[in-house]
């Protein structure tokens, strides 16, 4: 095949379109799609502040570059997790992107500010401590977007993270979280932040060859505690269905958010009417305490029992009053926001102000 812009051979094949590109002309036709979604969907606008949520993994890290290569002012929040060596290198991935690229990077660390880590959450069924997981990385994403003053905080799901969590919440008939799917979760209070993903319609393999063309130094290892999980399951079936039909989970994302979503209760807000101020922590929740901060109770309470001590320094710092709420970008969000003691947001060593 031959590219698409300059007919030189091709490098990347884009078959749900058939057509391809080289090396050379991938990166601008990538970028281009990137920015026909955020004008598109009314993502953000050119003045506004931008917090990407990054991972260490190829999407956000892609999602990052392509912003700041687009000339948007965004910086990156990462959440450091607890997770054995897995989150330490994916630490080193996002630190290193920053610095190489003169970016700001605002860190989270759970267990010296919140005291506990993620696979204190273990579900006692499941074993696994995702759904968890999930709801402290959305609480802890939009509350340094608000505290800081981001307009919006940016997420690297692809088209394969969508499609997987579309056909999640159908099966299992979701409805309240199929009404929430989509590329942009406007906020329904001052205290949550709006959540976009610039990639939605962009794949899994799309994504990649952006990063690996852009000489992006990503995490290739996964979560360890994402092995068995359902979504990948999700994933590996519309894998096969795509090779056989090119195009199905783009038809079928896409197909729902155009004509499925509309007729859906809460489409595209951020949990509806009824917020409060959760009584811990401030943040809007439907509930008394907010469920970060139920959360967040029950990790001190496991780490206190497994003799690994929460750091003292928890009481005397990051308590500093109300903020703002959960966010709300990936799949099966919880029935409420996030709580919890103040994240403390430290600060990369150097800042340099973000490159184009
Ligand atoms: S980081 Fe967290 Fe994922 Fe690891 S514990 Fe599960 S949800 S698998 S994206
Ligand atoms: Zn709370």
């Amino acid at each position: 095949m031959r590219c698409h812009t300059c007919a030189a051979p091709a490098n990347v094949e884009i078959r749900r379109s058939r057509i391809a590109f080289c090396a050379r002309c991938y990166p601008t036709w990538f970028r281009s799609r990137v920015q026909e979604r955020i004008d598109h969907d009314r993502m953000f606008r050119r003045e506004d502040r931008v917090l990407v949520a990054v991972s260490g993994g190829k999407d956000s890290l892609a999602l990052w570059h392509a912003l700041t290569r687009l000339g948007y002012r965004a910086d990156g929040v990462y959440i450091r997790l607890g997770i054995g060596g897995y989150s330490r290198r994916s630490q080193e991935k996002c630190e290193r992107f920053a610095e190489q690229h003169g970016l700001t990077l605002h860190q989270v660390d759970l267990e010296e500010n919140e005291g506990f880590v993620v696979p204190d959450l273990r579900d006692a069924r499941s074993g696994k401590p995702c759904a968890a997981c999930g709801t402290v990385k959305r609480y802890h994403f939009n509350r340094v977007a608000a505290d800081l003053g981001y307009e919006v905080v940016a997420t690297g799901h692809n088209l394969d993270d969508e499609a997987a969590t579309l056909f999640g919440n159908l099966v299992h008939w979701n409805v309240d979280y199929l009404g929430r799917q989509g590329p942009v979760l406007e906020s329904t209070h001052p205290g949550l932040v709006r959540k976009v993903k610039p990639l939605y319609r962009l794949g899994e393999r799309e994504t990649a060859a952006y990063a690996i063309i852009e000489r992006i130094d990503y995490i290739l290892e996964e979560c360890p505690m994402a092995r068995g999980a359902k979504s990948l399951a999700y994933k590996a079936m519309l894998n096969s269905l795509e090779e056989q039909q090119p195009g199905t989970k783009y038809g079928f994302l896409v197909g729902f958010l155009k004509q499925g979503r509309a007729a859906l209760p809460g489409a595209g807000a951020d949990r509806a009417a009824g917020l409060r101020s959760c009584v811990r922590c401030g943040q809007p929740t439907t509930a008394e305490v907010c469920a970060y901060c139920r959360l967040a109770e029950r990790g001190r309470r496991k780490r206190a029992r497994s003799g690994s001590a929460a750091p003292d320094r928890l009481s005397r710092s990051g308590r500093a009053g109300p903020g703002p709420g959960a966010g709300r970008d990936a799949p099966h969000p919880g029935p409420d926001g996030g709580g919890g003691p103040r994240p403390a947001v430290v600060e990369p060593p150097a800042r340099p102000s973000p490159s184009g």
